[in-house]
């Protein structure tokens, strides 16, 4: 908004120009999220205590998780707040693709609300049905991807890492896999929730190398000089992936260990749809696969305990998703969260790196 009132104005005073550069107002939206962060944030943790909006343990989890009895949740409407205001406050609201994603995150955090909302405040533990979940997040993902099939704001052919030359053309098939690529990197986050800070640290980091990937997508000399798509507009989502960095530092401030907050499925699985969306976006899902490998891993790790219990009784990991596994062989949480944050950093270093090794 700021950018459609204060830009004009650098007709009678130049110094107005600078609201035209992705660089400053990335800059300002990030530091926009951090300061609403840090001014809500106290409040709303006081507002979640006193109406009871607190996380039930489960017991069949880790022993040392029943302390956390109590926490509340729904954290993640902290950082939608101040991802979205700051991004409304600093974007150009003439750009299609910031709609897009914004669409995308706020219909996945409503899922995820709707999810909360059920287990603490309807008290049924179970939430909304796996299946109501899936659902809801497949038909949001399945209207993005066509709105950006149908307005050619999407191409379809995939590309790798490395591999400058080769291309493989999906045609119609790209939307199912847009809509896998949104929904599974959403459900991938949601289970790395599962200590105090693991999710959002690899949450900060994809979104930082999503916004370099996003203003290089929209650059076009710096796309060429890289030989990487050059999607025009594409630029402005750097923005708001600056806001998400802010808005997830902001709020580790009061969920890292021992976490005053959990972000709850609204945080979830909306930032995990979000950076699915940026990734379609700015056609770097394979390097997504990449930078939020801790995503990919817990994810898999998962998915191969239940298959290998469900076909041979025995479990592949001592507990899943892998974080717990490492927290039954004595690691303490912190432990365990800050080695998968430095993970998730390392990862987007070598994503970062495919860009050159081309
Ligand atoms: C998402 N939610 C956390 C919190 C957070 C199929 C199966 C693997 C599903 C999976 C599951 O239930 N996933 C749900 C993970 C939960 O966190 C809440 O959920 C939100 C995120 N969606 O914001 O509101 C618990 O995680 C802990 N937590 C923290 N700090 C945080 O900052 O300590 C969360 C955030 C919280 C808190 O204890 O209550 C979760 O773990 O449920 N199920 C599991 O992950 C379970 N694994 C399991 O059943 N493994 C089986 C098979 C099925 C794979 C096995 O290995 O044999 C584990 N989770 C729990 N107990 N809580 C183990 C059992």
């Amino acid at each position: 908004m700021l950018y459609h009132l204060l830009y004009p104005l650098h007709e009678s005073f130049n110094a107005f120009n600078v609201f035209k550069y992705i660089t400053f107002r990335t800059f300002a939206a990030g530091l926009t999220a951090l300061l609403l962060s840090f001014v809500f944030g106290p409040a709303f943790i006081r507002f979640l205590k006193v109406k009871q909006f607190e996380q039930a343990i489960r017991t069949d989890g880790p022993a040392s998780h029943l302390v956390k009895q109590g926490t509340p949740t729904m954290g993640g409407i902290l950082i939608l707040f101040c991802l979205i205001v700051a991004t409304l406050l600093w974007v150009d609201l003439k750009n299609p693709y910031v709609w897009i994603v914004l669409g995308v995150t706020l219909t996945y955090g409503l899922i995820g609300f709707w999810d909360d909302y059920t287990k603490i405040i309807l008290k049924n533990s179970k939430g909304i049905s796996a299946k109501t979940k899936l659902f809801c997040q497949i038909m949001f993902a399945t209207l993005a991807a066509l709105w950006m099939y149908q307005n050619q704001a999407i191409s379809t052919d995939l590309t790798f890492p490395f591999l400058k030359n080769f291309v493989l053309p999906l045609g119609y098939f790209y939307i199912p896999f847009a809509v896998l690529v949104i929904v599974g990197t959403s459900n991938a986050v949601n289970l790395t929730d599962g200590l105090d800070g693991l999710a959002i640290g690899p949450v900060i980091t994809v979104a930082g190398t999503f916004l370099l990937l996003c203003y290089i997508a929209g650059h076009a000399k710096i796309a060429q000089y890289l030989q990487v798509a050059f999607i025009p507009g594409t630029g402005e989502l750097a923005i708001f992936c600056g806001a998400i960095v802010t808005a997830g530092l902001g709020f580790l401030w009061f969920s890292s260990y021992p976490a005053a907050i959990f972000m709850g499925d609204v945080g979830s699985l909306a930032l995990g749809g979000a950076l699915g969306t940026l990734a379609i976006m700015v056609k770097q899902e394979i390097l997504l696969m990449i930078v939020g490998g801790i995503f990919v891993a817990e994810a898999v790790s998962v998915i191969s305990q239940v298959i290998s219990y469900k076909l041979t009784k025995k479990r592949i990991f001592k507990m899943a998703p892998v974080h717990h596994h490492f927290e039954l062989l004595g690691w303490p949480e912190p432990k365990v969260v800050v080695r998968f944050w430095i993970i998730s950093i390392v990862l987007a270093l070598i994503a970062l790196s495919t860009l050159k090794l081309r």
